[in-house]
C-alpha cells in the first residue's frame, strides 16, 4: 500500500506524540512513584465504630511504610491523638523516605485532601472511603489542605505533615 508523503509525515508525528505521552506515564509511574487515588469502599458516616475510622491515627506497617487514617469534617481534619493537640490542626510526623497510604472519609459534606508539593488530590465524599499512597522523600513541612469548598470555615481546614 502506497502512502502519501504527507500522510506518512502526519502518522509519524502522531505516533511520536502518543509514544511520548506513554513514556511520560511510565516515568510518572516507575520513577516518580505516582499512583491514582482509589475508591476503597462505602461506609456509613453515622456509624464508624466498627470500621477502620474507629481508630484514627498514624500506624507504622513496616520499615518506611505508614498508614494515616483520617477523618474530614466541617471544618477540620482529625487524625486522633497522633495529630498533636486536640482541637488544633493536626501535625503528622513521618520519617523521610516513607511511603504513606492515606485513608480518608467525611462525616458531613464533600471535602478535599491536597498535600503541598506532593502528588495527592483526593475528593472526600461522605459515605465513601478514599485511599491513596504517596512517597515522602524530601524533608520539610507540607500543609494538608482541604481543596473543596465545604462551608464558612473552609479556609481554616488544614493540617501539616512534617517529614524528618
Ligand atoms: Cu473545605
Amino acid at each position: 500500500m502506497a502512502l502519501d508523503k504527507y500522510e506518512r509525515v502526519w502518522l509519524t508525528a502522531v505516533g511520536g506524540l502518543i509514544g511520548s505521552f506513554m513514556a511520560a506515564l511510565m516515568v510518572a509511574y516507575l520513577i516518580f512513584d505516582i499512583r491514582l487515588p482509589t475508591f476503597e469502599g462505602r461506609i456509613d458516616p453515622a456509624n464508624l465504630s466498627n470500621t477502620k475510622f474507629a481508630n484514627l491515627g498514624v500506624k507504622k506497617l513496616s520499615e518506611n511504610n505508614y498508614e494515616v487514617v483520617m477523618l474530614a469534617k466541617m471544618w477540620s481534619f482529625d487524625v486522633g491523638k497522633d495529630g498533636g493537640n486536640p482541637g488544633a490542626p493536626p501535625v503528622v510526623r513521618i520519617p523521610k523516605g516513607s511511603r504513606v497510604t492515606f485513608y480518608v472519609t467525611s462525616l458531613d459534606v464533600t471535602h478535599g485532601v491536597y498535600v503541598e508539593d506532593h502528588s495527592i488530590n483526593l475528593e472526600i465524599v461522605p459515605g465513601q472511603i478514599a485511599r491513596q499512597s504517596i512517597p515522602f522523600n524530601r524533608p520539610g513541612e507540607f500543609r494538608i489542605i482541604c481543596n473543596q469548598y465545604c462551608g464558612t470555615a473552609h479556609q481554616a481546614m488544614y493540617g501539616t505533615i512534617v517529614v524528618e
